[in-house]
C-alpha cells in the first residue's frame, strides 16, 4: 500500500467566502468562557431577517401592502408586514432555545419564554420592521435589534429590561434595500454581511466600518423644524451652509448611509415629541452600540445616548448619532444653551 501523504492547505483561499455564521463561530475562540448559545442567538435572528427580506420582496404581489386596521401600543397603524415580522423574529428567537424575554417594538408587554426547557440567558429587544411610513413605496425599511444578558433566566425581572446601553452584549440592524445588508456587533468593532439571494447566505462584504472623524451630510426630518428647540435650530442653520442633506424616513437606512460615508443623523426631541421618537432599547441602543463600536459617537445632546436608562420598555429619547465631530459640534451647542 501507498503511504498516505499530506499536504498544507491555507485558509482563505480563492473563492474562500466569509459567511456571517462562520464569522460569529469564529469570535467565540476570543471569549474563553463561550458556550455558541450566541452563536445559536444570532443564526435565529439571520433566519428571521432572510425570511422577511423575501416577504418584503414579495409584498405588492401577494397583498401584504396596506394597514392591519389596529394600532399598536404607541398609537401609531400597524401595517400587515410590521405585523408578520414580528410574528416571524418571535417565532425564529422562541424556537433558538436561547432567549429569555422579548421587547418588540408591536408588543405592549415585554414577552418571557413560557416553557422553562426553551429559555436560554438572553433578552432581545427588537423592532422587526423599522420605517413603517415606506413600506407601500417601496423604499429601504429595516430590523434592528440590540441583545442583553438576563440575569436569572428562571426570573427575569423589570430590572433586567430598563438598563442602560452600555450592558448591550450585541447589536445590529438588517437593511431590506437595493441590497440586503446585516450590520452586527458583538462588541469589537462592526462588519456589514450582504445577503447573496442565490445561495440564501449573508457574505462579509464590509469588513471592520470605521466612521471619518467628520462627515460632509446631515440627516434630519427638517419639517419639525418649527418644533425644534434652540442648539437643534442653531445647528441645522450651520450645517445647511456646509453639509449635504439626505433623509430617507428609515433609520436602518439613514444610520446606514451614515455609517459607510459619515456625517449626522438627528431625530431630537421637540416641542411636538417632548421626549423624541425613537424608541430607546430598540432604536436608539442598539443604533449607538454600532455608532460607537464603529468610531462615531451618539448623544441626546446632555448625554451620551448609551448611558440612558429607561423607565419604560417603549421610552423614547431625542438622539442624535454619526461622526464624533459632528455630533461633539451639537454637543457644543447644548452645553452653550445651558450656560
Ligand atoms: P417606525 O418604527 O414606526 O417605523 O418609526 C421609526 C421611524 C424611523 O425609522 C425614522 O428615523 C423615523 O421614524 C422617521 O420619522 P418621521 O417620519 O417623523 O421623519
Ligand atoms: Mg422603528
Amino acid at each position: 500500500m501507498p503511504e498516505t501523504k499530506f499536504d498544507e492547505i491555507a485558509v482563505g483561499r480563492g473563492t474562500d467566502l466569509v459567511t456571517l455564521t462562520r464569522w460569529v463561530l469564529a469570535q467565540q475562540q476570543y471569549v474563553p468562557e463561550a458556550t455558541g448559545d450566541l452563536t445559536l442567538l444570532l443564526t435565529s435572528i439571520q433566519f428571521g431577517c432572510k425570511f422577511v427580506a423575501s416577504k418584503v420582496k414579495q409584498a405588492g404581489l401577494v397583498n401584504l401592502l396596506g394597514l392591519t386596521g389596529t394600532a399598536n401600543v404607541q398609537g401609531e397603524d400597524v401595517k400587515k408586514l410590521d405585523l408578520l415580522a414580528n410574528d416571524i423574529f418571535r417565532n425564529a428567537l422562541i424556537s433558538s432555545g436561547k432567549a429569555c424575554v422579548l421587547v418588540s417594538e408591536e408588543d405592549e408587554n415585554a414577552m418571557v419564554i413560557q416553557d422553562h426547557n426553551q429559555r436560554g440567558k438572553y433578552i432581545v429587544t427588537f423592532d422587526p420592521l423599522d420605517g413603517s411610513s415606506n413600506i407601500d413605496c417601496g423604499v429601504s425599511i429595516g430590523t434592528i435589534f440590540g441583545i442583553f444578558k438576563v440575569a436569572d433566566h428562571e426570573n427575569p425581572t423589570e430590572k433586567d429590561l430598563l438598563r442602560n446601553g452600555r450592558e448591550l452584549i450585541a447589536a445590529g440592524y438588517c437593511m431590506y434595500g437595493s441590497y440586503c445588508e446585516m450590520i452586527l456587533s458583538v462588541g469589537n468593532g462592526v462588519n456589514g454581511f450582504t445577503l447573496d439571494p442565490a445561495i440564501g447566505e449573508f457574505i462579509m462584504t464590509h469588513p471592520d466600518i470605521k466612521l471619518p472623524p467628520r462627515g460632509k451630510i446631515y440627516s434630519i426630518n427638517e419639517g419639525n423644524y418649527k418644533h425644534f428647540d434652540e442648539p437643534s435650530r442653531k445647528y441645522v442653520d450651520m450645517v445647511k451652509q456646509k453639509y449635504s442633506a439626505r433623509y430617507v424616513g428609515s433609520m436602518v437606512s439613514d444610520i446606514h448611509r451614515t455609517l459607510l460615508y459619515g456625517g449626522i443623523f438627528g431625530y431630537p426631541a421637540d416641542a411636538k415629541s417632548k421626549r423624541g421618537k425613537l424608541r430607546i432599547l430598540y432604536e436608539v441602543f442598539p443604533m449607538a452600540f454600532l455608532i460607537e463600536q464603529a468610531g462615531g459617537k451618539a448623544t441626546t445632546g446632555t448625554m451620551d445616548a448609551l448611558d440612558i436608562i429607561p423607565e419604560h420598555i417603549h421610552d423614547r429619547s431625542g438622539i442624535w448619532l454619526g461622526s464624533k465631530e459632528d455630533v461633539e459640534d451639537v454637543e457644543a451647542l447644548y452645553k452653550q444653551q445651558q450656560q
